[in-house]
């Protein structure tokens, strides 16, 4: 590593749900998803190294882990070994608040929709663009439309992406997470624009759009706890992989959640809470949040 350049940056993968963003993460990163995913609550951060070459085009890539091959012979000063850190958040839309933590410090984004879904590339543009620009600002984003090796089903046509991508002047690539088109590319492409262009300014927040959003009551309450639980604990990526622990127990389904097995949800982020703060803190924690869920049954 004598000589070359190393930086680390956080990404995130968006999109509604469904449209393939933990199988892209999964065929990415190759090994490290060997555990149960499904019906996960909140995030999951991964990390990934890549040598980014400054010169080149981007369609020329090596990645860790592969043979290096001629990226060997750039001058050390052109190539920048990247760390990727890589967060998979669940994909619903409405859970704004829990967005905020989550989106704290994101240098780039992989904006993904579904081609055999017309609406997931509406819901990037009324939904994940503003939510980001929102919370962090300009940051630098590519459009993944995933599924190619579905493109008999396609729904999204060529007009459609090349319209889209002139508007938000931004490149898009079909990619798919099961024969895996694109999809080094795809990682390679937004960490080369994020080290062309810097640091993100974070104050450049926009807020002149409306987000429209499906979201419920339901879910709104469902965010209020788990960010409530998130500040009691701490670090967002601590308390993450805890809640999504207890979540599990509770069999707590985000694609079905319903009133008992959130209730059950509470109960077992009390046990957890009590052996990190006074028993009473844990009971008042508990008791504000049942009070939510009565309210929300009201
Ligand atoms: P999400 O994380 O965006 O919610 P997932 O999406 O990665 O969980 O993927 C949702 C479903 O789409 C999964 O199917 C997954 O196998 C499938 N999928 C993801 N990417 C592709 C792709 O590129 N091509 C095809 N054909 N399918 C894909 P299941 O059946 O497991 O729910
Ligand atoms: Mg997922």
């Amino acid at each position: 590593m004598n000589g070359l350049k190393e930086t680390q940056k956080k990404i995130m993968l968006l999109g509604d749900g469904a449209v393939g963003k933990t199988s892209l993460i999964r065929k990415f990163v190759v090994d490290k998803f060997d555990d149960k995913y499904i019906a996960t609550i909140g995030t999951k951060v991964t990390a990934k190294g890549m040598k980014i070459s400054m010169d080149d085009d981007p369609h020329y890539l090596s990645i860790s882990g592969a043979p290096l091959g001629a990226l060997d012979k750039f001058q050390p000063a052109s190539v920048v070994y990247l760390t990727l850190q890589i967060w998979d958040i669940l994909g619903q839309k409405g859970y704004s608040k829990l967005h905020q933590s989550i989106f704290r410090g994101t240098d780039g984004v992989l904006m993904v929709a579904d081609v055999t879904r017309k609406e997931t590339l509406k819901s990037l543009e009324d939904y994940w663009i503003p939510e980001v620009q929102n919370l962090v600002g300009e940051v630098p984003f590519i459009v993944l439309v995933n599924k190619s090796d579905l493109i008999k089903e396609a729904e999204l046509t060529d007009k459609n992406l090349k319209e889209f991508a002139a508007k938000y002047k931004v490149p898009f690539y079909l990619t798919s997470a099961k024969n895996g088109e694109n999809v080094k590319r795809a990682f390679y492409v937004l960490g080369k624009r994020m080290l062309e262009l810097g640091e993100v300014d974070r104050k450049k927040t926009i807020k002149s759009k409306p987000i429209k959003t499906e979201k419920s009551n339901f879910t709104e309450l469902i965010d209020r706890i788990i960010d409530d639980f998130c500040t009691e604990y701490g670090k967002i990526e601590d308390a993450m992989p805890v809640l999504r622990k207890q979540f599990e127990i509770a069999e707590f389904d985000i694609n079905k959640p319903t009133i008992a097995s959130l209730k059950k949800a509470v109960e077992r982020l009390t046990i957890i809470e009590m052996k990190f703060k006074k028993k009473e803190i844990a009971e008042s924690n508990r008791a504000k949040r049942m009070g939510w869920i009565k309210e929300f049954e009201q």
